[in-house]
């Protein structure tokens, strides 16, 4: 039972981006260090370039806001790097590292504070919860490019 339990802690899964800024700004690098370092592990990774089409499939939650426009506008302004990170509280701990939505409230020594510009050009996305990280997780990536975090290779 408890191992059992386990198991399912240690497969949630989070789906990140490292937005148009931060690429531009060549903080890739720095971005995936910071989840390394809180032993979250790279379960997957990849860079495009979103449409505005596909920036509206993904972020459709969001169509009637009015920074819709200006959201579509900017993730579509260059290439993004695409990550699904595992690990045990994966989703809120990358939510804690990457930091409130807009910079200037966001908590010290996270990446918004740290590397984001405004509430918009705020350099990375983590999913919010587990139905939204299923989601987009299937969204951009195919089922055979995500490693199975529990096999032996994710062992330290
Ligand atoms: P989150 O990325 O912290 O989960 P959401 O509310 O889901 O924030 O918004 C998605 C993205 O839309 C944000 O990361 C940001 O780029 C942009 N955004 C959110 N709220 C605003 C706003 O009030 N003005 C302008 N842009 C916003
Ligand atoms: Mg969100």
């Amino acid at each position: 039972m408890i191992g059992s339990r386990r198991y399912l802690l240690e497969m949630e899964r989070s789906l990140v981006l490292i937005k148009p800024d931060a690429v531009r700004k060549n903080l890739i690098g720095e971005v995936i260090k910071r989840f390394e370092e809180d032993g979250l592990r790279v379960i997957s990774l990849k860079m495009l370039w979103f449409s505005r089409k596909e920036v509206q499939m993904f972020y459709k939650e969001h169509e009637d806001k009015p920074f819709y426009d200006a959201l579509s506008n900017y993730m579509s302004s260059g290439p993004i790097v695409a990550l699904v990170l595992g690990g045990e509280n994966v989703i809120k701990r990358t939510r804690e590292l990457i930091g409130a939505t807009d910079p200037s409230a966001a908590d010290k020594g996270t990446i918004r504070a740290d590397f984001g510009e405004s509430i918009t050009v705020n350099s990375v996305h983590g999913s919010a919860n587990r139905e939204s990280a299923d989601t987009e997780i299937s969204f951009m990536f195919s089922q055979i490019e995500i490693m199975d975090f529990n096999s032996g290779i994710y062992r330290r």
